[in-house]
């Protein structure tokens, strides 16, 4: 019988597929050139209809089990593992890599801190010895008469115990509110350390083992706050003292950031010592000379996704995209190097930078990739790897051979609003610290705080459900605080930006314009999420809004998420007392025992809960709604009310 040749499906206009004219006219122009990339692949997968829902359980071989979505509690599993112990083991391991991916990117850069503060690496150094001192004193470590190099010394050593922890709680654990860190001790949910929250996670999932998905979900609390608290606030912190704090600085964002008369190099992926060392190379005189004498003007470093985030905050290196446009930018042909390290790198950007001539050079010995050239990253020698790279660079752009399409766009922003730089900038000198921040809120000029943050997903329009939902927050006077994709879609948007506080309701509006900053403030990448927790302890501590992070008027979301990372995220700000929504799908069954404690039990044990819609105005005012029970709960609903009533009448007046 002759075989039925499949239909392929018809893909929908790019424009269908992004908000991001640039990406849209990148995969158009793949499209043409018959180039395939993520955002067609998705149009023709199909995703499984069982494991999307998360009811299947391949954690032995006796199976792979597949339950039945539609009638969850009428079959179980070989071993009789029910529809809740699968989707909780199942999530709970989507927590563990997450954690494990996070808290490995900070041992690296804690390793790193070791080598620096033993004066073994040159490279680098401590950029922000008064940061040092005051996370040293936080963590009441003796800073007295101390050297930097003692104190960075006796910093690394407190901090190790992050991973080494087997009993006993983690350091920044004196950061939490004390009742956030009471509520964690009396549910028996106070991490230890990564390395033994990891393992255990993967012990208890294996077959056989914890089989109450209770339990189970105490293991994804301990695992994911040792990510949040741990792993993921060490690569910030650190990372800071060595590379230097953010403070506000203009970037520019979009693939017009691209120019066809220079060298153009771009760093992508997470760890921020390839990019620094990047940044030394391609500003060596030596390479400058090597460019110019093969004919380009210059050398032009750009970033994307994380560690562009963090550069771009750091040092305002231009920006190109987020997750969802790095095969796209290749399309240019005008990319003479992509270098990557770890997470997120799509393995897709094999097949783009061979058709379009692009060295794609993988730096990370966690991350080779198929295809792609590897040039091992070592940091006792970065430049050795960095050289070589921009060499590489400066060689395709003298044997160009592809024609060159950039697409004009470019957004200018401001990013790199620290947790530092936000006390220093609502309070200013004199006033320093987070009391005009809880003023503003207590009064009801600032309605609550939201952490809008996250992936993007070809699931969804690249960007439209984050700048929805940004624009309708801010419009209803909730300061925007964000990281990572989610960051770069709305500097993309033109929403990073002081001037945007003309799309802010008129509380929110005035303490902009008092203060000089944007509606919406840029944190840097997804392991500093770290710094809205932070701000989020501060804001306990200051006072007036409650005792524990729970009570605070704030929530957070991930429109477009798509990585276990972001699971991870989602499961230490709900243990930590944030309700937490998600966009695009969530991997659980609704009408479930599982679902029902994600959903609402975590908040009546006192922590934070999950919520999902895929609509971003629903969720906009699911989080709206969720901030105004918060503002009831402390008493403050009616201050609100009267400022507005203020506003109005002094515009009635004027
Ligand atoms: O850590 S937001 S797509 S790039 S996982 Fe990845 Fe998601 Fe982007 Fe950075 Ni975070």
């Amino acid at each position: 019988m002759e075989k039925k040749e499949k239909k392929k499906k018809e893909l929908p206009p790019a424009s269908e597929l992004s908000s991001c004219d640039s990406t849209v006219q990148m995969i158009e122009k793949a499209r043409r050139d018959g180039v395939s990339t993520a955002w067609d692949r998705a149009v023709e997968m199909k995703p499984c209809p069982i494991g999307v829902e998360s009811a299947c359980c391949k954690n032995c071989f006796m199976g792979p089990c597949r339950l039945n979505v539609r009638d969850p509690y009428s079959k179980v599993g070989i071993c009789g593992a029910t529809i809740d112990t699968i989707m909780a083991r199942n999530f709970a391991r989507m927590v563990a890599t997450g954690t494990a991916a996070h808290s490995d990117h900070g041992l690296c850069i804690l390793e790193l801190f070791r080598e620096v503060a033993k004066g073994n690496i040159a490279d680098y150094t401590i950029k922000d010895p008064m940061k040092l001192e005051a996370l040293s004193k936080e963590l009441d470590l003796a800073t007295e008469g101390k050297s930097v190099q003692e104190m960075a010394l006796a910093l690394y050593d407190e901090l190790l115990k992050t991973y080494t922890n087997i009993n006993g709680e983690l350091p920044f654990v004196k950061r939490v509110p004390e009742k956030t860190a009471e509520q964690w001790r009396k549910l028996d949910i106070m991490p230890r350390g990564a390395m033994k929250e990891v393992m255990e996670m993967m012990s208890r999932t294996h077959i056989g083992c914890d089989q109450h998905y209770e339990n189970i979900t105490k293991q994804s609390s301990r695992t994911a706050l040792a990510d949040g608290w741990g792993g993921s606030m060490i690569a910030t912190e650190l990372s800071d003292i060595m590379f230097g704090t953010p403070s506000p600085t203009h970037a520019e964002v979009n693939m017009g950031v691209l120019k066809e008369d220079y060298v153009n190099i771009i760093v992508h992926g997470h760890e921020p010592n390839l990019f620094e060392s990047m940044l030394l190379s391609v500003n060596d005189p030596f390479y400058v000379v090597m460019a110019k004498e093969r004919g380009a003007k210059g050398i032009n470093l750009v970033g994307m996704c994380c560690s562009g985030a963090e550069m771009m905050s750091r040092h305002g290196i231009p920006h190109a995209g987020n997750f969802g446009s790095t095969e796209a930018i290749l399309v240019t042909g005008a990319v003479d190097a992509m270098a990557v390290d770890i997470q997120c790198i799509k393995q897709g950007l094999t097949k783009v930078a061979e058709c379009y001539d692009t060295p794609l050079i993988t730096t990370n010995p966690r991350c080779h990739i198929e295809g792609a050239t590897h040039i091992e990253f070592h940091e006792h020698t970065p430049s050795e790897c960095t050289d070589e790279i921009v060499t590489k660079a400066i060689a395709r752009f003298a044997t160009r051979s592809m024609p060159i399409e950039i697409p004009k766009k470019v957004s200018t922003g401001v990013h790199g609003f620290s947790y530092e730089y936000i006390n220093y900038m609502l309070g200013g000198s004199f006033r320093g610290g987070y009391t005009p921040l809880n003023e503003n809120i207590i009064n009801g000029r600032i309605r609550g705080v939201a952490g809008v943050v996250g992936c993007v997903n070809p699931k969804v329009k690249q960007d439209s459900m984050h700048i929805a939902l940004v624009k309708e927050l801010i419009k209803n006077d909730v300061l925007v605080l964000q990281t990572g994709c989610s960051q770069i879609s709305l500097a993309k948007e033109g929403l990073l930006v002081p001037e945007a506080a003309q799309f802010a309701g008129p509380g929110l509006a005035e303490v902009c314009e008092t203060v000089g900053m944007p509606p919406v403030l840029g944190l840097g990448s997804c392991v500093d999420n770290t710094r809205i927790l932070i701000a989020a302890s501060e804001m306990v501590k200051t006072g007036g809004l409650g005792d524990c992070i729970a009570d605070l008027p704030a929530a957070g979301a991930a429109p477009e998420w798509m990585s276990e990372k972001a699971i991870a995220i989602g499961q230490y700000f709900v243990a930590s007392g944030v309700y937490t929504i998600f966009g695009v799908g969530f991997p659980i069954i609704k009408d479930t025992k599982f679902h029902d404690l994600l959903f609402d039990g975590l908040e009546k044990q006192g922590l934070g809960k999950w919520g999902f819609t895929i609509d971003p105005i629903e969720m906009a005012h699911m989080m709206i709604a969720h901030i105004d029970k918060k503002r009831a709960a402390l008493g403050i609903d009616k201050a609100r009310e009267r400022v507005l009533l203020d506003m109005s009448d002094r515009r009635v007046i004027g």
